[in-house]
């Protein structure tokens, strides 16, 4: 049976406005995501429309890996990583979006992060944009509604790809490029919010906005990968999809019909522009039921042939289940809806774990595309408890990644192709939904705490050495 490649990418994965911090240092500009103030749990984040300098957002400083990058990847390293999987701030490049020339500083840093990686044999993944839109192009053109934002993310892709690719070799264009396809992705992932001050679960539903901003990324990813692709041809640009697969509540016909149009549009709609480099088929009765009309100009659909990925990687979290009564409907997780499962448990913020739905999904993905997997996020969010002598027994972390871990293991005999693994928050960091500290991730905590306290020390949980073991040992060991 297959096992683990011996090229396997074991990891972990963060996000810039997560965990840099350093929010306007060295010439960085206001993104999309430092316009959100501080939420919680009960509390949605608000996205505002004026930066005050009072309001508590962690990830203004989050655990600030800007200055700590190094004592950080020194603690990748210690754990073995091959791979570690992060994004650039794009207002650190271009602070504006606009600008002609990118900004130094923030070329510099990048350079010392991948210089870091490259000095322990760690391959960096970087993803170009991950929820961080220059704040200038929101007001300017109501993001990525707006054409002329393609020409923007297409100078700072082009700058990055000239800068790093002599040391980079796997590029992602856009994280949970599908998230766009639901209300809250227009804030974080589009930026289609001009002149909005809500909070993140009071976004309204405008479809016709929400498409024809993917197609501007679509456009704008398939011009990178093309780049990429004639300048530099050891490089391997990836898509980024979440993946929450959904299963039909009942086995009344209503409910899978339903479920397998539900899966078209949220998990397979972007994947099928991206990888096989047309709209699929079944877009265009969806759009006419909603009423949405894509502005497309000629040589659109010759640029995404032209423009296809290399590899699919998504994030894996949950699943969902689906019903066709719209009763039963409700809303989970952090920006998908979805059905309780009565046969899985969830966790503390409701998503349900499900470590055989990624098999499944795995299989389902590669049957579907054909080309190499990579599962880039994956992890349990919990309220970690540190302990006196600085210890976290996270028990309840190592049995939910050895669980979807064995899954992994169990696709790979089944014979898809898997090129790495990088859990999410492998450092614990700011919680994109919302907005806190509290919700943990990571094989090392750090002392930071949503009040604003917190010493930004460093320490290994327990699901530190276990990662280490897993990774010593290609996925045997778990
Ligand atoms: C994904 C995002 C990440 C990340 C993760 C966990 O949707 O790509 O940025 O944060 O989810 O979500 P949360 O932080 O809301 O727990």
């Amino acid at each position: 049976m297959k096992k683990f490649r011996d090229d396997f990418l074991w990891g972990g994965a963060t996000a810039a406005n997560q965990f840099e911090g350093a929010w306007d240092l060295d010439g960085k500009g206001p993104s999309i995501s430092d316009m959100c103030t501080n939420g919680s749990h009960t509390n949605p984040k608000r996205l505002t429309t004026t930066i005050e300098p009072n309001t508590l957002y962690p990830s203004h400083e989050a655990i600030d890996f800007y200055h700590h990058y190094k004592e950080d990847i020194a603690l990748f390293a210690e754990m073995g990583f091959k791979t570690f999987r992060f994004s650039i701030n794009w207002t650190r490049i271009y602070p504006t979006g606009m600008e002609e020339t990118p900004n130094e500083k923030g070329l510099e840093f990048y350079d010392n992060v991948i210089n870091e990686c490259v000095k322990y044999g760690i391959e960096p993944l970087i993803t170009i944009s991950h929820y961080e839109i220059p704040y200038a192009l929101v007001e300017k053109y109501n993001g990525w509604y707006s054409r002329e934002v393609i020409d923007c993310y297409v100078r700072y892709a082009k700058t990055l790809l000239d800068r790093y690719s002599d040391r980079v070799k796997y590029f992602l264009t856009f994280n949970e490029i599908n998230s766009g396809t639901m209300p809250m992705g227009a804030v974080l992932s589009l930026g289609c919010v001009k002149g909005l001050n809500v909070a993140m679960n009071e976004i309204p539903d405008e479809p016709q906005i929400r498409y024809q901003g993917l197609h501007h990324q679509f456009i704008a990813s398939a011009l990178a990968v093309k780049y990429a692709h004639d300048n530099y041809p050891k490089v391997k640009m990836g898509d980024m999809n979440i993946f929450a697969t959904m299963y039909p509540l009942t086995c009344n016909p209503d409910d899978v019909v339903g479920t397998q149009r539900a899966m078209q549009m949220m998990n397979w709609f972007c994947s099928d522009v991206q990888v096989r480099g047309e709209y699929p088929y079944y877009a265009d009765r969806f759009f006419e039921e909603k009423g949405i009309t894509i502005k497309k100009e000629a040589g659109d659909d010759e640029i995404l042939k032209n423009g296809t990925v290399d590899f699919y990687t998504f994030s894996y979290y949950m699943s969902n289940c689906y019903s066709a009564d719209p009763e039963k409907q409700a809303g989970k997780g952090n920006i998908i809806m979805g059905i309780p499962n009565p046969y899985l448990k969830a966790s503390d913020w409701g998503w349900q774990i499900d470590p055989k739905g990624l098999r499944y999904s795995l299989n389902e993905i590669y049957s579907r595309y054909q080309i190499p997997l990579m599962v880039v996020e994956n992890g349990l969010g919990a309220k970690d408890v540190l302990e006196e002598d600085g210890s976290v027994h996270d028990s309840y972390r190592i049995d939910y990644l050895r669980q979807h871990i064995e899954q992994m293991r169990e696709a790979v005999a089944d014979g898809v192709d898997l090129m790495g693994y990088t859990p999410w928050g492998c450092i614990d960091l700011v919680s994109a939904s919302t907005g806190e500290m509290a919700k943990r991730y990571g094989f090392i905590y750090v002392k930071k705490y949503d009040d604003g306290t917190g010493d930004l020390s460093r320490s290994k949980k327990d699901s530190f050495d276990w990662y280490k073991k897993v990774i010593a040992t290609n996925g045997e060991d778990l």
